[in-house]
């Protein structure tokens, strides 16, 4: 244990306020309306924070400051100011990193064993895109007949950006949308989830202490329909980056609609973890029981959809149980929990439907099934690790993201059935293969349809590595050096040089 898990961060100043406000224009100002909403502890259930429920009447003033930012000052600092600020960000996440995981651990119940993950990975994704801030730059193109036409192209920020996240791992969602726009030069308006925004608020005052110019990054807070829907509609913002559900994501899509605003749609998932009678079995056993009960399941790339060969699949799911039921599910504060609650009491109640829809649908439990009653649990939102057996492909436990931590254990023959079924899905975000036939590895990579595919492993992350989704996954990628290009126009210039 370190000693950061051994501070009370429940008391701090900051959870001591009244109420959370919004950020705009380099002020902390409540809701236009004065309204707020309640954040809750789901490890037991308590409130933890008010904060502001902005409407679109704050969502109009917070898009206002981030065009006058980007119509003013911020377009004249140079790259290597934006890189300087990034930098004195990322060594204040640093500092404060423990604050800020335990906020999250709080708020949405993930365990604080992750501390040492987070102290690696928070500053990293400033410091990747800070990097790039001073190297991005456009070609000549200087293909004509000498002394005739010279062509150059110069990449320009996209304006004003709005980015809304969930509230699966609010802090990395809030870095990976506002590192590129401070790379790139554009300002923001950030829309964090209504159950997981306190890490964005103290993420801001950071930002503030790092010297952020006025009205280049505006927080909004408030729910989905009232603050995201406005944003996502706003006939001025320039581009909207989204992260969340498919359904969501197409209402994100609809509301484009009005300025035809660009869009980077970040949705769910059903991946596929494919396991080969050849793979490493012990390593396989701990990495596919992670791959979709980390987080407690609620990770867009979750390995939801277990394919074992035939001929180990009894062994290897007992396997699976065995090592999934010794996992300590508890409060997210507590050092020794594995798997925390549920974030909030709206999503375990649809967790919870989805176990009722499996039974229903005949299939087997073989592990978990209900909300845990113990005493210890029960104040919390907390669904047990749960394994099921005996699914049909059409099912919809089957083919529907439940985002909690259920496993949908699947038989397969060979390499060619299991390739067509793991791609029979609407999604095509992440999947998992585990083989130790190298050429299997390789074929299985380039045959699985999806933005990631992990090798003898599960859900590796770097900020230098794209992330995303084919199909109805989502549009574009996060993370890695193409993310820019989502924030970023390409200006072509030609000059006639015959006069
Ligand atoms: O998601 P929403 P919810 C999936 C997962 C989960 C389901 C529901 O399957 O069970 O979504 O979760 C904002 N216009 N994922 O309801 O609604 C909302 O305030 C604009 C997968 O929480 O997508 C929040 O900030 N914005 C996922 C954000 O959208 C709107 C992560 C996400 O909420 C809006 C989370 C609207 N009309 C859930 N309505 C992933 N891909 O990682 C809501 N929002």
């Amino acid at each position: 244990m370190n000693s950061a898990t051994q501070i009370d961060f429940r008391r701090t100043p900051f959870l001591s306020r009244p109420a959370q406000k919004l950020f705009i224009g380099g002020r902390w100002v409540e809701a236009e309306d004065g309204a707020t909403l309640p954040t809750m502890n789901p490890s037991d259930g308590s409130e933890l924070a008010q904060i502001a429920r902005g409407t679109s009447a704050d969502v109009d003033r917070a898009v206002a400051a981030a065009r006058a930012a980007f119509d003013g000052p911020w377009r004249r600092v140079k790259p290597g100011e934006r890189q300087a600020l990034m930098l004195r960000l990322a060594d204040l996440v640093e500092q404060h990193i423990d604050e800020l995981a335990w906020l999250d651990t709080l708020e949405m119940g993930a365990p604080i064993a992750r501390l040492p993950a987070m102290r690696r990975r928070s500053p990293s994704v400033i410091r990747y895109y800070a990097g790039l801030t001073t190297a991005l730059h456009g070609d000549v193109i200087d293909n004509s007949v000498p002394g005739e036409v010279l062509s150059y192209t110069a990449r320009e920020p996209i304006g004003v950006v709005g980015a809304i996240i969930p509230w699966n791992a609010p802090l990395g969602a809030a870095l990976i949308k506002l590192a590129p726009c401070l790379a790139t030069g554009c300002t923001l308006v950030l829309k964090p989830a209504e159950e997981a925004s306190l890490s964005t608020l103290r993420l801001i005052e950071l930002l503030e202490e790092a010297g952020l110019p006025e009205g280049v990054v505006n927080v909004v807070t408030g729910t989905g329909p009232e603050a995201g829907a406005a944003l996502a509609a706003h006939m001025d913002v320039d581009k909207v980056a989204f992260t969340g559900s498919s359904e969501t994501g197409r209402r994100v899509v609809e509301a484009s609609m009005g300025n035809l605003k660009r869009l980077s749609l970040e949705l769910g998932g059903k991946s596929p973890d494919i396991v080969f009678a050849d793979a490493d079995l012990d390593r396989a056993v701990a990495g596919a029981s992670m791959a979709v009960f980390g987080n407690t399941g609620q990770v867009c790339s979750a390995g939801t959809r277990l394919f074992v060969q035939e001929d180990i699949f009894e062994d290897f799911v007992e396997r699976v149980v065995d090592f999934s039921r010794a996992l300590r599910v508890g409060p997210g504060h507590d050092p020794q929990t594995q798997i925390g609650p549920i974030a909030s009491e709206r999503q375990m109640k649809r967790v919870l439907d989805y176990l009722d829809v499996g039974t229903a649908e005949g299939a087997e439990l073989r592990l978990g099934g209900g909300r845990m009653a113990s005493p210890a649990h029960e104040a919390g939102y907390f669904v047990e690790p749960t394994v099921f057996g005996g699914v049909r492909d059409d099912m919809r436990i089957v083919r529907e993201e439940i985002f909690g931590p259920v496993v949908a254990a699947i038989p397969f023959k060979d390499e060619e059935e299991v390739v067509r079924r793991a791609n029979a899905t609407v999604f095509g975000l992440g999947a998992g293969v585990w083989t130790e036939n190298l050429g299997r590895a390789h074929r299985m990579a380039r045959a699985i349809r999806a933005g990631s595919v992990w090798i003898n492993a599960y859900q590796l992350m770097d900020p230098a590595v794209p992330m995303g989704g084919f199909r109805q996954s989502g549009y574009g990628r996060e993370s890695g050096a193409e993310h820019l290009d989502e924030f970023l126009e390409t200006k072509s210039v030609w000059i006639d040089m015959t006069s």
